[in-house]
């Protein structure tokens, strides 16, 4: 008979698997001694904020310098010797220790994979040895709502070898009456969208996060697809399924330039923004993500201020999953949004602190996926969980993206008659307001 309240951690296990990408990652199992265990494995993003926990990687030849073996030396080593006979009960004091351990501002000695992977092996140990599913365990009496998820149908950037330069063209169905209708929602639109590139010759396989190969001209040319699609599928657009997009604008600006390759220009933040606000006069857009540069907090600041009001505005490589940087962006109203990925930040707690801060501050919260992925659906527990409201995971193809969605079904199957969508709430902008006054702009 195990004893579920001796939850103390007996072995810490640390190996290589694989991700979505073919690289090597980082896969941590914790085992207690009253039997029951956890498992959870690392992700890995293309498009990363300078101020990321580092990803450990090996360097040198084998696998494109990409392998683990240092993180995992760091697992099986100081991290599990350190862990042994602590309670996993004690998450926060265990992602203390954890980041002590590693001692660096960002987590580079020991790696934020290393650190991430065990942190949520903890967590599912925990929740394992509570006998209870993950998110109920991190729910405990609060009230959860069914995410909003936020799906991509066009890849882009980083994610599709910089073909366009915006990185992803994903639709949200704030509409929607459930989390399971959203999805039935983004399948028509995904599937509309399939046969809108196949019509056009341009159906080309997809990129890393599933999303169709976006072999177009302009960037623009993106969003006019998109909203073909929605309509294609017989949805209203703008409103039963809003367009959400990452500009990721990391990756092509800096020091105030911005480089759109595709579209053969170079653009200030005023120029960048003004294009941005022009999308969002001429297409039905509802999120825009990290739309200017990591370094450009005026830029932020000014484009929040500007289309604040009719549109969720995360910050992603510009806030990194951290408190602090959220705290701040809630004082100078930089975003009204943040992106919440768990390596990002390097623990459970770390990441839960920055969501908190988000919520604090009123913003929209996404927990979110990488674009290197795995089986790993932790974050589907999360979003529900922690009442995030939101969760972006890449697009409606590839299994390493269906796992989570799927999983997120199962949630809200064991939830029943007490499954409650987030819907247009989860957006911390007014929908009816934007809608009211974007009808007053059509009719001027
Ligand atoms: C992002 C993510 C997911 P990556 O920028 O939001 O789309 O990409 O994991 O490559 O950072
Ligand atoms: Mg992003």
């Amino acid at each position: 008979m195990t004893d579920a309240t001796d939850a103390t951690i007996a072995t810490v296990r640390g190996r290589r698997v694989w991700d979505s990408r073919g690289r090597p990652t980082v896969e941590v199992e914790v085992a207690l001694a009253n039997g029951a265990s956890g498992r959870a494995i690392a992700p890995a993003g293309a498009s990363m904020g300078s101020g990321e926990a580092v990803d450990l990687r090996d360097g040198g030849n084998a696998f494109g310098g990409q392998d683990v073996t240092n993180a995992l030396a760091g697992v099986n080593g100081p991290i599990a010797s350190a862990l042994r006979s602590l309670d996993a009960y004690d998450q926060s004091g265990i992602d203390r220790l954890l980041m002590q351990l590693d001692g660096t501002p960002n987590l580079s000695r020991l790696g934020g994979n290393a650190l991430v992977a065990t942190s949520m092996a903890v967590l599912h140990a925990a929740a394992a040895s509570s006998r209870q599913p993950l998110w109920r365990y991190l729910a405990g009496d609060d009230a959860v709502r069914m995410p909003l998820p936020e799906i991509q149908i066009f890849g882009g950037g980083a994610h599709a070898a910089r073909r366009v330069d915006v990185q992803d063209f994903m639709i949200m169905c704030p509409s929607a009456g459930s989390f399971s209708e959203a999805l039935e929602w983004t399948a028509e639109v995904y599937r509309a969208a399939g046969a809108i590139m196949k019509r056009a010759g341009k159906l080309q396989g997809v990129a890393d996060e599933g999303g169709y190969w976006p072999a177009f001209d302009t960037n623009e040319e993106a969003l006019e697809a998109l909203t073909q699609a929605i309509m294609d599928s017989g949805l209203r657009p703008g409103e039963d399924v809003g367009i959400s997009l990452d500009i990721a604008a990391s990756e092509f600006g800096r020091n105030g330039r911005y480089t759109l390759a595709l579209d053969g220009r170079t653009l200030d933040t005023a120029q960048l923004s003004d294009m941005l606000g022009r999308w969002l006069d001429a297409y039905p857009i509802i999120s825009i993500e990290d739309p200017l540069a990591e370094d450009d907090e005026a830029g932020f600041r000014q484009f929040t201020q500007a289309y604040g009001s009719r549109c969720q505005i995360i910050g992603d490589d510009f806030l990194v999953t951290n408190a602090a940087r959220v705290e701040a962006a809630a004082s100078s109203r930089a975003v009204n949004a943040v992106l919440i990925k768990p390596n990002q930040a390097g623990t459970v707690s770390e990441a839960r602190a920055a969501l908190r801060a988000g919520k604090q501050a009123g913003f929209g919260t996404i927990v979110s996926a990488r674009s290197g992925e795995t089986e790993d659906v932790t974050i589907a527990h999360l979003a529900v969980g922690w009442n995030a409201g939101q969760l972006k995971v890449g697009s409606f193809s590839r299994s390493e993206r269906m796992a989570k969605w799927n999983e997120v079904l199962r949630i809200e199957e064991a939830l029943g008659a007490q499954a409650r969508f987030s819907g247009w709430a989860a957006l911390p902008f007014d929908h009816s307001a934007a809608a009211a006054s974007a009808s007053c702009r059509t009719n001027s």
